[in-house]
């Protein structure tokens, strides 16, 4: 059966974040993403979320670029024409980038494309994982107690696994104290392109090394793959790439450089989940151990994600939290819980798995369009 749209909505949602997060490069206290609602002409209903950060900081992408290029570019495509596959329907986009926009209309196609096989979304990727371990990411805090405190909360919640956010002002010192607090957590620090080629020869890398940490995430840029490369020479510590991998291409220059040892997959900083399923098989491939990183996804975005993080090459613990880690009310029933680390991949109905509550979302959103087929 193929998949032929005949109207897509988007709307805008904004959620507070329970606690404010900062990485290297800001701080933000919400969210603000783009759901997009596929319909096709038999009445089929297909879900996606854009989960690009308000502000183009992670990368160049922000709420109001997603917001645009679906509706000037992406919707238009999908209501054009109809698809056999959801490669198909993201092949017939010629826009370039915008790797959020893409992931959330591709989302939507995989939501209809699995429901027309009768199948989970999980079970139509190939997914062989029924639950997905899963850690925390936490962001800098003002001081080291206040750092301690929120791992504490979490521990207590049965994570196993912390990412701590580093700066170059906020990097050694609060990974110890989190590994001198906790003697059995599991530790991995992000430092979203925090360093430049000038920090190689700091003293930072080398005392981070000494820790034990499980991995070191994404020290430079995006495009610095050789400082990558350098240092992961001289460290122990496996460094995981995140903003580099931006497609398979770069998974396979980042690999002939030997640039890091670990790769973070996120459905939408590849673009959907054709193309992070394609970095999952090429990094199964080359025996290199991947893991699902988030952007603080709602609902649709984190189904899509647990889905993605099903299939047999995710082995390292992923940052899918339950839900409550990140907002006071999310938009799909059954909420996304955490139960000792572990979050259970829905699959409780065709699909993404699980319901979209479509009627909090109309509630809740800032703005909201429909764009319908002129097909028939
Ligand atoms: O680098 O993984 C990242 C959130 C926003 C931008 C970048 C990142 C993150 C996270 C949050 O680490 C992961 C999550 O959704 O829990
Ligand atoms: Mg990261």
């Amino acid at each position: 059966m193929s998949i032929d749209i005949r109207e897509v909505t988007l709307f805008r949602v904004r959620k507070d974040l329970v606690r404010e997060f900062e990485t290297s490069s800001h701080r933000k206290n919400y969210i603000e993403h783009v759901l997009v609602k596929a319909t096709t002409v038999h009445g089929m209903v297909g879900w996606g979320e854009a989960a690009s950060p308000v502000d183009p900081f992670y990368c160049y992408e922000n709420t109001d670029s997603c917001w645009d290029t679906l509706r000037r570019y992406l919707v238009p495509t999908l209501l054009a024409d109809t698809f056999k596959t959801p490669a198909d329907a993201l092949a017939a986009s010629h826009v370039t980038g915008h790797p959020f926009a893409h992931a959330a209309s591709d989302m939507a196609v995989w939501d209809l494309y699995s429901q027309t096989q009768g199948l989970p979304l999980t079970d139509a990727l190939g997914g062989t994982q029924r639950e997905v371990s899963s850690g925390v990411s936490l962001g800098i805090e003002r001081t080291i107690d206040d750092l301690l405190e929120v791992v504490a909360l979490h521990v207590r919640d049965g994570y196993r696994r912390v990412k701590l956010k580093i700066s170059p002002t906020w990097a050694y010192e609060p990974a110890k104290a989190v590994l001198d607090a906790f003697a059995d957590l599991v530790v991995q620090v992000d430092a979203n392109c925090g360093f430049d080629a000038s920090d190689l020869d700091s003293p930072v890398f080398t005392k981070l090394d000494r820790l034990g940490l499980l991995m070191i995430e994404q020290p430079f840029a995006e495009d610095d793959l050789l400082s990558h490369a350098t240092l992961q020479r001289r460290l122990d510590t496996p460094i995981c790439l995140d903003e580099s991998i931006t497609s398979l291409e770069m998974l396979r220059v980042a690999l002939a450089l030997g640039a890091g040892r670990i790769v973070n997959i996120k459905v939408s900083r590849l673009g959907g989940v054709t193309p992070a399923r394609a970095v999952h098989d090429a990094c199964l491939d080359a025996g290199i151990p991947v893991w699902c990183g988030g952007m603080h996804e709602f609902g649709v975005g984190r189904a899509a994600n647990l889905a993605i993080a099903s299939l047999p090459g995710f082995t390292y613990p992923s940052d899918l939290s339950g839900s409550s880690k990140y907002y006071e009310t999310d938009i799909v029933e059954p909420a996304i819980v955490a139960h000792q680390g572990m979050v259970v991949v829905p699959r409780e109905r065709p699909g993404l798995g699980l319901q979209v509550l479509e009627d909090r979302i109309r509630a809740e959103a800032t703005e909201t369009i429909t764009m319908a087929s002129d097909k028939i």
